[in-house]
C-alpha cells in the first residue's frame, strides 16, 4: 500500500524489435502509447498529484458535476465525482481510451459514463445540460457572494431570485458578510494572483511583527501548494512560546483597521479548551477550533504598491479604475504545540485532507484533525513537530505540498 510509484504496462512491450523496420517501429510505438494502462493507489494521500494535470478536460467535467452535486445538497455524490477527478489528475499521461482506466480505483459507473462520453463524442450531455441549467447558473452566482451558502441560495431561488440584480431589487435581509460580499462581488470572483498573495503576506507579516514580536506567519492553502492563483489567501500564525499566540487575532485586526486595510472582518475565538469530553483529536464537528479571522482586505493595485509610481489620470479613480482591489484573506492562529497538524490540515487540497482523515480512520484506526492525531488502539495522542512526522505516524510516504494538488 505504501508503494506510490507508477506502473505503466504496454501491449506489445517485450517483443524483439530488431526484426521491425523503422516504419513498423514507429507504428508500434504509436500503438503502445495508445494502449498505456494506468495503476494508482486508491487514497489521494498515497499519490503525488502535481499541478501538471494531463486530463483537464475530463477533470473539469467531473468537477462541474461535483459542484452541482454539492450545490444541490448531495455531498456523497459530490465526493464521488471529486475522487474520480483526483484519480485522473494523478495520471502521468492523457487518457485516450476508456480501456486504459480498467482497474483504477474510485471510478464509479457514473463517472466512467461521463468520461466515456467525452472520449467518444468530445462532450458529455449531462455536463453540457447542467452547465446550461437555470438552477445551476443561479446557484453558482448566488453562492459566489461571500457569506452565502447553499441553503440561503436555495431559499432565495425559491423566492424567485436568480441573479445579482434580482438580489438587489428584491432586497432580502443581508447580514454584514453578505453585504460586503455583494459590494465586492466582482473583485472577490476574480482570482488572486501569487504577486497579490505576496503583497498581502507582506502586510500581514508587518501587522503580526508589530503586535507580537517573534510570532511567525506562514502562507498556507493553495499558494503553499504552488498554485499560481487562488480564491483567497490563507495564513497560519503561531508563536514559538506556547500561550503567547492567545488573543493575537484581535490585535492584528486592530492594527490592520488602524491602517485602513480591512473592508470586513469576523473573528472567531479559539474553542479547543472547551468541551473536554471530546479531545482535540475528535472535534464534535468538522470545524476547526482555532482562533480565526475571515476578512476582506483592501489591497492597493500593483502600480500603487511598487515605487509609488502612478501613470497619470488614466489610472486614477476618476477614470473609473479604482486604485485598490478587494481580496479575501483568512487568518488562522495555532498554538505551537499544534502547529504541524494545523499546517498539514490547512495546506489542502480539500480532497487531500479528506483522504488523509479517511486513511487515518479506516486504515490506521486513528483520528486526524488540524489539532492532533489520536491513536484509537493505543488510546493516546501521537505528538509531532513536523508534517513529516505526521505522515510517518500514519504509515504514509511524505508527500510535499506541491504534490498534494488532488
Ligand atoms: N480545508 C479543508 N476542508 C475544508 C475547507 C478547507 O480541509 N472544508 C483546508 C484545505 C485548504 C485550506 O483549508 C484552505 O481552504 P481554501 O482556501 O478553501 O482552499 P485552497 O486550496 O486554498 O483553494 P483556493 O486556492 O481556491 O483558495
Ligand atoms: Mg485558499
Amino acid at each position: 500500500l505504501l508503494d506510490i510509484s507508477w506502473y505503466t504496462e504496454s501491449v506489445g512491450a517485450g517483443r524483439p524489435v530488431e526484426i521491425l523496420d523503422r516504419h513498423k517501429l514507429q507504428e508500434q510505438q504509436r500503438s503502445e502509447a495508445e494502449f498505456v494502462t494506468f495503476s494508482v493507489p486508491s487514497y489521494a494521500c498515497q499519490r503525488r498529484t502535481t499541478l501538471n494535470n494531463r486530463n483537464a478536460v475530463l477533470t473539469d467535467a467531473l468537477s462541474l458535476l461535483a459542484d452541482n452535486a454539492e450545490l444541490t445538497g448531495d455531498e456523497g455524490r459530490g465526493v464521488a465525482f471529486r475522487r474520480a477527478a483526483a484519480v485522473l489528475k494523478a495520471l502521468p499521461k492523457p487518457v485516450t481510451d476508456a480501456t486504459q482506466l480498467r482497474g483504477l480505483p474510485c471510478l464509479g459507473e457514473h463517472s466512467l459514463r461521463v468520461i466515456n462520453d467525452i472520449l467518444e463524442d468530445g462532450a458529455s450531455n449531462e455536463v453540457e445540460s447542467t452547465k446550461r441549467s437555470e438552477r445551476y447558473k443561479a446557484l453558482k452566482v448566488l453562492t459566489g457572494v461571500f457569506g452565502v451558502g447553499v441553503k440561503t441560495a436555495d431559499r432565495w431561488i425559491r423566492a424567485g431570485i436568480r441573479d445579482l440584480h434580482g438580489l438587489q431589487d428584491s432586497g432580502p435581509a443581508l447580514n454584514r458578510a453578505q453585504q460586503a460580499g455583494l459590494q465586492h462581488y466582482d473583485d472577490l470572483n476574480q482570482p488572486v494572483t501569487k504577486a497579490e498573495a505576496d503583497a498581502i503576506a507582506e502586510i500581514v507579516e508587518r501587522a503580526v511583527a508589530s503586535v507580537s514580536p517573534g510570532a511567525q506567519t506562514t502562507l498556507i492553502g493553495g499558494f503553499r501548494r504552488g498554485k499560481p492563483t487562488g480564491h483567497d489567501v490563507d495564513f497560519l500564525i503561531t508563536h514559538p512560546e506556547e500561550g503567547r499566540e492567545e488573543g493575537l487575532v484581535p490585535k492584528v485586526v486592530s492594527w490592520l483597521e488602524s491602517e485602513g486595510i480591512l473592508f470586513y472582518q469576523k473573528t472567531t475565538r479559539n474553542s479547543y479548551l472547551e468541551g473536554k469530553e471530546s479531545g482535540p483529536g475528535r472535534p464534535s464537528s468538522s470545524m476547526d477550533r482555532f482562533e480565526r479571522c475571515f476578512s476582506i482586505f483592501k489591497l492597493p493595485k500593483e502600480e500603487k504598491r511598487g515605487a509609488g509610481q502612478t501613470h497619470g489620470a488614466a489610472c486614477g479613480p476618476e477614470a473609473g479604475h479604482k486604485p485598490w482591489r478587494a481580496v479575501r484573506v483568512d487568518l488562522v492562529v495555532s498554538p505551537v504545540s499544534q502547529f504541524a497538524f494545523a499546517l498539514l490540515g490547512w495546506t489542502g487540497s480539500k480532497l487531500f485532507e479528506r483522504e488523509l482523515r479517511r486513511w487515518a480512520g479506516h486504515e490506521k484506526a486513528m483520528s486526524l484533525s488540524s489539532h492532533a492525531l489520536y491513536d484509537n488502539k493505543q488510546r493516546r495522542y501521537l505528538r509531532a513537530t513536523s508534517e513529516e512526522e505526521i505522515f510517518a505516524h500514519l504509515g504514509l510516504e511524505f508527500i510535499p505540498p506541491s504534490e498534494r494538488n488532488a
